[in-house]
Parts: C-alpha cells; sequence; structure tokens
C-alpha cells in the first residue's frame, strides 16, 4: 500500500459520511494525529454515539462542515464513503482525495484522486498500512474502526489481523477494554423504534431461506439488524423521514449469495436516488413516496439471488 501522499496546502480538511460511524470518525481521528496542526476535522452532520465517545475517548476536536469558513486552497479529504447522497454537504465541491472501502458500482462523488479498497475490511484498515501509525491514540482509533466496521472480526482478512494485531499491541489497553469502548448502549429511542417497528414486520420465505420487510419511523439499520439477529436472513427496513430510505442487512452466512450493495444501487434508481454499500450490509435514499413500493423491489431481488445461488446459478439482477 502506498505511502499516503504529500499536501502542501495550509488547510486539511477532513470529513466523511453523514452520521459518522467509528470507521469514519476512528479514521478521521487517526489521520488528523498524522497530519499535524494543518488538519482539522469537519463532521458533516452529529456523529453516531460510538463514535461521539471516541471523539471525546481521545480528546478530539471538530467542527461541523457546514459551520466552517472553507478557502479556496483548503486541501479536502473524505473517508468512508463516495455517495453524493451520504455525502450532500460536498454538494458542488470537488474533494481532494477520498478514501473508502465501499464498492463503486458508478455514481461515486468525483474527488481529484481516489484511493478505494473493497477488499479492505474497512477504511481504517486501508489508513493503517498508508499510516502506520506509532502514538496510542491513533491505533486506538483505527482499531475501533476495525472492529465495528468488520463486524467483530466476522468479515476479516489476513490482512485485518495483522493491522489489528499490531495496532492492538500500541494501543496499551486490553482487548475487552477496546470491545468497550466500541459499544454505545442502544439509545432509548433506538429501542423504543425497534419495539415499535414488530408490528410492521413480515416474513416471506424464498427456498430455504426468510426475508424479512418492515417499515420504522427511524432507526431503520438498527431494527434490520434486530431481524437479522431474530432469525431473517436477509432484512429490508423501510423508513419515510424527509426523504425515503431503506436499509438492508443480511445474515453472514448468506456472503457469496446474496449482493446487497448491488440491490440497492439498482433499489436507489427505483426510488429516484442512489444507494450501495456492502454485501451483507447496504442501503437505498431516495423519494418519500417510493419507500413501500421499492421494498417489494428489494424482496423481488432478495429472491431471485437467493433462488438463483440456491440453483447454482449467479448472482444476477434481471427485471
Ligand atoms: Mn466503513
Amino acid at each position: 500500500m502506498a505511502r499516503f501522499p504529500k499536501i502542501s496546502s495550509k488547510r486539511i480538511i477532513i470529513t466523511f459520511h453523514s452520521g459518522g460511524d467509528l470507521d469514519a470518525v476512528g479514521g478521521a481521528i487517526a489521520l488528523s494525529r498524522a497530519l499535524g496542526r494543518k488538519a482539522v476535522i469537519a463532521a458533516p452532520d452529529k456523529p453516531a454515539s460510538a463514535a461521539r465517545k471516541l471523539l471525546d475517548y481521545t480528546g478530539t476536536p471538530y467542527s461541523l462542515f457546514p459551520e466552517i469558513k472553507r478557502a479556496p486552497n483548503d486541501f479536502i479529504i473524505v473517508l468512508d464513503s463516495s455517495s453524493p447522497q451520504m455525502l450532500a454537504h460536498l454538494t458542488g465541491i470537488q474533494p481532494d482525495l477520498m478514501v473508502d472501502h465501499h464498492s463503486r458500482l458508478g455514481g461515486e462523488v468525483a474527488a481529484k484522486k481516489v484511493i478505494n479498497d473493497p477488499s479492505a475490511s474497512s477504511t481504517c484498515e486501508i489508513l493503517y498500512f498508508m499510516l502506520k501509525p506509532k502514538d496510542r491514540l491513533s491505533c486506538i482509533a483505527l482499531l475501533l474502526g476495525i472492529i465495528s466496521d468488520s463486524a467483530n472480526f466476522k468479515s476479516a482478512t489476513p490482512a485485518t489481523f495483522r493491522a489489528a494485531s499490531d495496532l492492538l499491541a500500541r494501543s496499551a489497553i486490553s482487548y475487552s477494554e477496546l470491545l468497550s469502548l466500541s459499544h454505545a448502549p442502544d439509545s432509548f429511542s433506538e429501542r423504543l423504534e425497534a419495539v415499535r417497528s414488530c408490528a410492521s414486520v413480515s416474513a416471506e420465505r424464498a427456498g430455504e431461506h426468510i426475508i424479512a420487510l418492515a417499515m420504522a419511523k427511524s432507526h431503520e439499520a438498527h431494527f434490520a439488524d434486530i431481524l437479522v439477529s431474530l432469525g431473517a436472513d436477509a432484512a429490508f427496513v423501510g423508513c419515510e423521514a424527509e426523504d425515503g430510505r431503506i436499509s438492508a442487512r443480511a445474515r453472514d452466512s448468506l456472503r457469496g449469495q446474496v449482493r446487497l450493495d448491488r440491490i440497492m444501487s439498482e433499489v436507489g434508481k427505483v426510488m429516484g436516488g442512489s444507494g450501495g454499500g456492502h454485501e451483507t450490509a447496504a442501503a437505498a435514499t431516495g423519494e418519500k413516496g417510493s419507500v413501500r413500493e421499492s421494498l417489494a423491489v428489494c424482496k423481488k431481488f432478495a429472491e431471485q439471488q437467493i433462488l438463483s445461488s440456491e440453483r447454482a446459478k449467479i448472482r444476477k439482477i434481471e427485471w
């Protein structure tokens, strides 16, 4: 992996996707420490609770992107997303550098330089090999991003373990302490909305697999996770907020059989927006009025992929 490029600009703005998670924020913390005083972290909006906990723990200051005064020669680095929907704060701005591990299916935000490695478990894993940090807090930040985005190493590769092993040794805290840092307890509103969303769940059988569909008023990704832990093989949860959103999750055993990133990329078009993500965790956003019919499209595509893989065929999307 290449070293991090030399940047001569006076100020470097590090930003990431809306609702910054541990991978985005952990990467931003380590990168800002590597780049020194020239770097500032500018979140598009309030980061997720576990990420805020990490910002707090590492004593990292950050601003909100819309509130900083930008200069024309600021160097803008975007971490952990290339999706226009997730990077709405960059509308009309061409970032200088993008570091991301999401697979690219077209329609991404165009940056001057792109470092993209979909085989990496996380953006933090990519950054580890570029920065090779030695200071304790950077190591903790990167390791938390790796743990969280690899779903506790479920999607880890040998490179993930090499990175994690070195980072853990340099972090000077125990693995169990790190794990407790990586989990913010479910918030009251997440739990309330999850219990309320139960009334909307339907389950469909596709061969030997279960597809769950549901609607939530908010926290749809959280509820999709819950449906998978309840027993669904794939779960699609819609939300009609200011915009329409659908979160998709699949059991890890479906890896290689369904491609949620591809399904949600297609569904994003149906919704008049966009979609993407990872093989077993993806999402789409678009028009509010399109959510319910798009859930039916999610089901159709998931069924198609599951049934064709049960018959050992290739997972292609057919309209
Ligand atoms: Mn990530």
